[in-house]
């Protein structure tokens, strides 16, 4: 049997609209599913849907649906728009479905019959609109937020809470909470608090990123409370009835986790015995304690191993705010596939931000990336070789020297691929597999199929065709987990049916391939727009194209001496700039003057040779890297106050950027 590989994502919520946060996790899990399953593993890829808790029921009263009905409407956004997005789940759970509420209804028995649950009163603040009860500081701190006084007195805040002078609030909605007193169900959770610390100290791998782990671990050195697992049926009535009381149904956490191990069957049956432990939990940051101490305990309880992993990627802001109805601005995924198409999507997400840290969504970055990666380099690079599909490639691999070094830049990006997209670094992965396609269109450069035409060497444009449609090959068949459409569309075109992963230049047949429309088209900054976000006032600049990557000549590193001490290094200091203006150079088409602020009063004048690459609008806001104690110099009559630092020698490429945004003035070294 195939090495085994179970995947997860969270049960959204089925009253929420999916917005970009939502299909994030999902893309993801559904790239590593499928890179799985390339690489022969018997994977199982699970999401769905969470639909228990009286929010749902209100929204279904008043439509005047029954709340499953109600539910049966809604599911229907997140499972159209896994279609839309080309999502293959093998499996998708709801909580309403029996084959989910029988399992956890038999671990909710198993847990009261080894005594491991109890009953006892609770107080606390509830609110309604959140439907869950606060601890007094969350909602002290919310009361004395609506004041709008500056400062925070917590302790003053929760005497005056107490004593009933300051009005308790909800710190999700704002609303007036009550002080509630219930008899509840609760699970002996803090019995396992050494245990979690054991289990996690003893596996590492168990939640990532590391600073994920550390902040599991430092939450555990405190005290580990009990956890309350029911609501009153009378207040909370869509829900799971307890098996032994019947007054009480379960709180939405216990309901909701068990889906990983419920949509398996029974345990012990053949599915959970061949997918349990999970493989990988894909979480957001925003319910990693719910997916470690609550469920790790829980998995103790109930005898059964904790997953091998739960991976916490970071935050999708808009307009560097959390995306809610009110705001007005919850990205719709649907919108973005309207203008860029599903594939184009999905490698947008996953190549713009770092996984596991947080990142601010555009549609400016969207175009930018769509008509640089996509268009410039992919989609051109398949479009030079498919011209030439009536010419058959030379029937053996070519082994000139620049064939042997596009093979072994073939060889070292798609290594990168492997070993990133296994860690989920999608973004590493990505940029890996982009120096493979870079290299591809220099190779077309360099060795100009057309020149070779037109001489009449027939023998060499072969050769040539030959390695060109073999790396091709190797970029499609590699990208097919994170553009599966246009991917499929290349290998048609190249004869094959399905990706095939050997980094060879002797796999494909020397005939049979055709010819077909560009992949991607370059989009229009304005036009998009027009859809994207028609109340925008001002369209984004189109941007520049980007030219394609030129590597330094070896005559640039050669003439570096080797073996630098550190204090040579250290003599160069190296800042983080943010920029804050730039224009065209007033005498000079190489030139862009930018005010870069680098953390001292003014920013800095630098002037740099970066026009034919950027645009100047494209680069305000951008962070980049400066050499701020370079001896000011006047170039062409203007002054420069430093230096930028860029990928590329004398033909400047890529300007070098901090891969998350740290002030501006911090050290680089
Ligand atoms: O929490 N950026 O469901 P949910 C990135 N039902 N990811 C985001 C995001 C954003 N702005 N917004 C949402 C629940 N997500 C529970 C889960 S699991 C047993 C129960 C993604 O609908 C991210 O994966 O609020 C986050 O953890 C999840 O959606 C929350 O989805």
């Amino acid at each position: 049997m195939a090495e085994r590989f179970y995947v997860t994502t969270p049960i959204y919520y089925v009253n929420d609209v999916p917005h970009i946060g939502h299909a994030y996790t999902t893309i993801a899990a559904d790239v590593i599913a499928r890179w799985h399953r390339m690489n022969g593993r018997d994977v199982k890829f699970l999401t769905g849907t969470d639909e228990h808790g009286q929010k749902v029921a209100r929204a279904a009263a008043k439509l005047g649906r029954t709340p499953q009905e109600h539910v049966d409407i809604t599911v229907q956004r997140f499972q159209e728009l896994w279609r839309t997005l080309h999502i293959q789940p093998d499996d998708f759970i709801r909580t309403t479905e029996a084959r989910h509420r029988d399992i956890v209804r038999g671990f909710l028995q198993k847990l009261h019959d080894e005594g491991q649950l109890y009953r006892q009163p609770y107080s606390g603040w509830y609110s309604t609109s959140a439907e869950r009860f606060w601890t007094e500081e969350e909602v002290a701190a919310a009361a004395w937020a609506a004041l709008k006084e500056p400062a925070y007195p917590a302790t003053e805040a929760v005497a005056r809470l107490r004593a009933g002078e300051l009005p308790g609030r909800c710190p999700d909605s704002g609303q007036a909470v009550e002080w509630l007193t219930e008899e509840n169900w609760f699970f002996r959770m803090g019995d396992y608090r050494q245990r979690l610390l054991d289990w996690i100290v003893a596996h590492p791998a168990c939640i990532q990123p590391d600073n994920r782990r550390n902040e599991v671990l430092g939450f555990l050195r405190k005290d580990l409370g009990d956890l309350c697992i029911s609501r009153p049926a009378a207040r909370l009535s869509w829900g799971i009835p307890l098996p032994f009381d019947e007054e009480y149904v379960t709180y939405v956490w216990f309901d909701a986790l068990s889906n990983y191990v419920s949509a398996l069957g029974p345990v012990g049956g053949p599915m959970h015995q061949r997918f349990w432990p999970a493989d990988i939990h894909l979480v957001g940051k925003d319910i990693l304690t719910f997916h470690t101490v609550y469920w790790f305990s829980m998995l103790m309880a109930l005898g059964l191993e904790p997953p091998r992993q739960v991976y916490a990627h970071g935050w999708w802001t808009v307009k560097k705010e959390k995306m809610s109805k009110s705001v007005g601005n919850v990205m719709d995924p649907n919108k973005l596939v309207s203008v860029f198409g599903a594939d184009a999507v999905r490698y947008f997400l996953l190549r713009e931000i770092p996984f596991g840290y947080d990142g601010d969504y555009s549609h400016a970055s969207a175009i930018l990336r769509f008509n640089s990666d996509l268009v410039n380099d992919f989609s051109n690079l398949v479009h030079r070789v498919v011209k030439w599909a009536d010419v058959p490639s030379s029937e053996s691999a070519p082994l000139g020297e620049a064939d042997a070094a596009l093979l072994a830049v073939a060889e070292r990006a798609t290594a990168t691929f492997r070993k990133e997209l296994e860690a989920l670094q999608f973004r590493q992965a990505l940029e890996g597999l982009w120096e493979l396609v870079r290299a591809g269109n220099k190779y077309v450069d360099t060795e100009a199929p057309w020149a070779l035409a037109k001489a009449g060497n027939t023998a060499r444009l072969r050769e040539v065709l030959r390695a060109l449609r073999e790396v091709q090959r190797i970029v499609v068949s590699h990208l097919h987990c994170v553009s599966p459409i246009t991917c499929s569309d290349v290998l048609a075109r190249l004869g094959l049916s399905a990706p095939d992963l050997r980094v060879a230049f002797d796999v494909l047949p020397a005939a049979g391939v055709v010819a077909g429309a560009p992949l991607f088209m370059r989009i229009d900054a304005a036009a998009a727009m027009e859809v994207l976000d028609p109340s925008a006032a001002e369209p984004p600049p189109d941007p520049a194209p980007v030219p394609l990557a030129k590597e330094k000549p070896m005559s640039e590193v050669a003439e570096l001496p080797a073996n630098i001490t550190y204090d040579d290094f250290a003599k160069v200091a190296l800042r983080v700039g943010i920029v804050v203006a730039a224009e065209k150079h007033p005498n000079a088409d190489r030139l862009l003057v930018l005010k870069v602020d680098i953390g001292e009063a003014q920013p800095r004048q630098i002037v740099a040779g970066i026009a034919k690459v950027y645009d100047p609008e494209v680069l305000v806001g951008k962070r980049i890297i400066v050499v701020a104690n370079l001896a000011p110099a006047k170039l062409r009559g203007v002054e420069s106050q430093g230096m930028l630092l860029a990928a590329g020698g004398s033909d400047v490429a890529s300007l070098l950027a901090p891969i998350h945004d740290v002030a501006a003035g911090s050290i680089v070294k």
